[in-house]
């Protein structure tokens, strides 16, 4: 008999919500393979925006904090989580964005078994990725491209948010706390829901 797919989770929140710090930790606990979208897609801009005109573009649309093309960010997690071997369950970072995307998830690859949402108030997401910006400098952790990255989370996510309500599959979690307790918080989510 084949083995069960393995087990896929979404966390999804507003830039700086701690996306990226809280998958480690999934991926570590679990022992998920973790897939980060946004470092896919930079990856994939540096290694290619001096020599293919798509890429060239969508560099731009990053940097702006705009979202990159659907059907290219399908494409990109699809050929990662293909080279993926066997794994008990994967977390995925950052995607989907909106509706049309989750829609599109949904279509080509899977239906995810969780959605994790990390909610956190504006004052908060700003006050981190400026700190993260002074220590790290990511080419879109500029003052104009955070500001695009925060107006177009605030406009996708409560449609996108509702969209996994009505379907159970999203739990909502206070993630204005230390780094810890919000983990504690999903661990005890995922606990209950997955295993
Ligand atoms: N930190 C984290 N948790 C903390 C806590 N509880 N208390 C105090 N500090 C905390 O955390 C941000 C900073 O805060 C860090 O310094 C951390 O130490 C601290 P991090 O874990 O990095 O948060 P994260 O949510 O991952 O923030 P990030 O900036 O990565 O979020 P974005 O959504 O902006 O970035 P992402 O890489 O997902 O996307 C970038 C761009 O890629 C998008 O703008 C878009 O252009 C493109 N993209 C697409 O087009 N489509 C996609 O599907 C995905 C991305
Ligand atoms: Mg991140």
């Amino acid at each position: 008999p084949s083995r069960p797919r393995p087990k896929v989770i979404l966390v999804i929140g507003g830039p700086g919500s701690g996306k990226g710090t809280q998958c480690l930790k999934i991926a570590e606990r679990y022992g998920f393979q973790y897939v980060s979208v946004g470092e896919l897609l930079r990856k994939k801009m540096i290694h290619n925006a001096t020599s293919n005109r798509k890429w060239s573009l969508i560099a731009k649309i990053i940097t702006n904090g705009e979202l990159a093309p659907q059907e290219t960010t399908i494409t990109e997690i699809k050929q990662k989580i293909m080279k993926i071997p066997d794994a008990n369950g994967i977390v995925i970072d950052g995607f989907p964005r909106d509706v049309g995307q989750a829609l599109s998830f949904e279509d080509q690859i899977c239906t995810p078994d969780l959605v994790v949402f990390l909610a956190c108030t504006n004052h908060r997401l700003k006050e981190r990725l400026q700190k993260r910006a002074e220590q790290q400098g990511r080419p879109d952790d500029n003052p104009k491209a955070i500001d695009r990255r925060l107006t177009n989370f605030k406009q996708n996510t409560i449609p996108l948010v509702k969209y996994f309500q009505e379907r159970g599959l999203i739990v909502t979690l206070d993630a204005d706390r230390d780094e810890e307790e919000v983990f504690c918080d999903i661990s005890m989510t995922l606990d209950n829901k997955l295993f």
